[in-house]
């Protein structure tokens, strides 16, 4: 049994002032797999002033030496690409191929920083004046489970490049995912106190990090509710935040697409890592004369998406990270049966032979109207809607009726339709006929789904406050 009691501040790993233990469990089994030892309000507060210190003089390091750094956090990462997937698989339950594709995500936001570094020229003229683009300060990160270590390595990457210091506070359960990241960075050899990784509730550490007037901005990933709540605290010191939230994805099928193509796609954008993604595609918006076609496709492929250890390579559907969720989930699939919904696929309970562990069948309700609760709500698990519509108006308008606006698909034989379509979708981002992802793209939300933006150069620039030299 693993117990992590020590966590990273001032470039040491130091053991926190805090005295409780979290359990770590196995979503695979429910079995317990360790315990981590949090850390407190004052081991919050002791990285924060770590950062700060810290700020005073890598606010200072000219490009070059940043790129050094960012290099040397990748090299430290790259070499122990079986670790980082290992630990992923059975700390939260990731399948192989999305602990894989994780992998790959968390080198290329460092590549994708020194990018930009290398074009990024941090003065520029406006009107008569020169604006300088100045690191913002200490930031905050403050970030989920459902892919911890690519959220790290995103976000840290952009602030390591604009000459920001960091505190970062991840999920209590992920605490082997930052136990190996925090060792790897280690060898890195940046200046102390440039990132501090402080293991911790919420409700403490992440409070604290929310309110200190130390930091000056806070990068969170996580649920609509936190995110509010800590956008409140971070007004009272005026803290630049940026929020991605959660999600309610539409993809709509175009009547020309190929269905053969589009709706593997939807069923992967749907269930991607387990259902537990921001960006899953949980309505799938479909013309009213397909919708026999696409159920019998779905039908077809649905016995596809095998559900099991995640250990198992060709595992597509893992358990979910917790009992919690899965019960939430459990919750979301009966409401949908007792508003009418139809189950074409799945359904409540676990699949047979995998009843230890936190395992949903990959359920596709179909008879959905976008007003139900499932159609509303981020179900954050292999669930997935059918709503059919009559128009190309009505599925734009049903696209867009969601507090949510994250990520959205199109899927169309005809590249400029399906361009016209996106281009009225009130979202982030929008994916034409694929569901891989563009590093230098930015991602945020419009309306709940979030403030700001992450990635490439608007993400990195969000880290920086414009300086107008007026003469
Ligand atoms: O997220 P939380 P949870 C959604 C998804 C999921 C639900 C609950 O719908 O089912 O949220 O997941 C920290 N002050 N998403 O409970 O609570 C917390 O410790 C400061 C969507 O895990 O939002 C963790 O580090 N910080 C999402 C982080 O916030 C606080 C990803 C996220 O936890 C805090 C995850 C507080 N008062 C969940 N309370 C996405 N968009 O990808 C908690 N935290």
């Amino acid at each position: 049994m693993k117990t992590i009691d020590k966590i990273y501040i001032n470039g040491a790993f130091v053991t926190p002032k805090g005295t409780e233990y979290f359990d770590l469990i196995s979503p695979t089994t429910n079995q317990k797999l360790g315990q981590v030892r949090l850390g407190n309000t004052e081991d919050a507060v002791d990285a924060i002033e770590a950062a700060k210190e810290a700020f005073k003089s890598f606010s200072q390091t000219s490009t070059e030496e940043r790129i050094v750094y960012l290099q040397n956090l990748k090299t430290s990462i790259e070499k122990r690409k079986q670790d980082f997937i290992d630990i992923m698989i059975e700390e939260y339950g990731g399948t192989y191929l999305f602990a894989a594709t994780s992998f790959e995500y968390m080198l290329k936001s460092f590549d994708s920083a020194i990018q930009i570094l290398h074009e990024y020229s941090f003065t520029k003229t406006m009107g008569i004046s020169e604006v300088q683009m100045a690191p913002v300060g200490v930031v905050g990160i403050i970030i989920p489970w459902n892919s911890s270590n690519g959220f790290i390595c995103g976000k840290l990457a952009n602030v390591i490049a604009a000459g920001c210091t960091a505190v970062i506070k991840p999920s209590e359960m992920s605490a082997q995912q930052t136990e190996l990241i925090a060792a790897c960075f280690h060898e890195a050899g940046l200046p102390k106190g440039v990132y501090n990784i402080v293991n911790g509730l919420g409700d403490v550490v992440g409070a604290e990090i929310s309110s200190n007037p130390h930091i000056a901005k806070i990068s969170f990933t996580g649920s609509t509710a936190v995110g509010k709540m800590i956008a409140k605290k971070a007004v009272d010191t005026m803290k630049r935040v940026t929020l991605e939230l959660g999600g309610k994805s539409p993809n709509i099928i175009l009547d020309d697409a190929d269905l053969s193509k589009a709706i593997p796609m939807a069923l992967s954008a749907a269930f991607m890592n387990n259902g537990q993604a921001c960006i899953a595609g949980t309505r799938l918006l479909v013309p009213e004369n397909k919708l026999k076609e696409v159920k019998n496709l779905i039908l077809n492929i649905a016995p596809n998406f095998t559900v099991g250890d995640p250990k198992n390579k060709n595992t597509v559907v893992g358990p979910l990270v917790s009992q919690k969720q899965y019960d939430r989930v459990q919750n979301y699939i009966q409401s949908g049966i007792n508003e009418g919904a139809a189950i074409l696929v799945g359904g409540l309970g676990k699949p047979e032979g995998l009843e230890n562990g936190n395992f949903v069948k990959p359920t596709i309700f179909t008879n959905v109207h976008n007003q139900m609760k499932i159609a509303r709500e981020e179900i954050f698990g292999p669930v997935l809607s059918i709503i059919t519509y009559k128009s190309e108006e009505e599925a734009v308008a049903i696209a867009n009726d969601t507090t949510y606006g994250l990520q959205a698909y199109v899927s169309s034989a005809n590249e400029d339709r399906a361009h016209k379509i996106a281009s009225q979708i009130n979202a982030g981002r929008v994916q034409i006929n694929t569901i891989n992802h563009d590093p230098l793209a930015p991602f945020g939300g419009f309306k709940q789904s979030g403030i700001g933006r992450e990635f490439g150069i608007l993400g990195f620039e969000a880290y920086l406050e414009p300086r107008a030299l007026i003469r």
